[in-house]
């Protein structure tokens, strides 16, 4: 490989990588609160690439977010605390807190394609 060679390579892996960095960025944030044992909004629709946060917005109970389906689980969160999942794949995606599953304390996520701007 020459210099010149090199240079074209190099600059081939740049272009690559500020595409696929324009491709990551610029995704949503939504957030889901955490409130009277109750996901809210407890079914939501996000577009591919979008991170959802939930927020424990309780003033004393403690929740987690378990997918059964892939065995992803946040762990316990505690009034304040969140967590965040970034959805790259569309799909219906169907979860619940596991104390209070018996209670009803479930939502879904449904994500779409993304909207192409042409
Ligand atoms: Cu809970």
């Amino acid at each position: 490989m020459n210099m010149h060679e090199r240079f074209l390579t190099t600059l081939g892996l740049l272009g690559a990588l500020l595409i696929g960095g324009a491709a990551q960025a610029g995704g949503d944030v939504v957030e889901i609160e955490m409130v009277n044992n109750r996901f809210q909004p407890d079914e939501l629709e996000v577009s591919v690439g979008t991170t959802v946060r939930w927020v424990n917005a309780e003033r004393r109970s403690n929740h987690d977010i378990y997918f059964p389906d892939e065995e992803i689980a946040s762990g316990r969160l505690f009034p304040e605390e969140s967590w965040e999942r970034t959805f790259d794949e569309e799909g219906t995606y169907e979860y619940y807190c596991q104390p209070h599953h018996n209670r009803g304390m479930v939502g879904v996520i449904h994500v779409v394609a993304a909207e192409q701007d042409d």
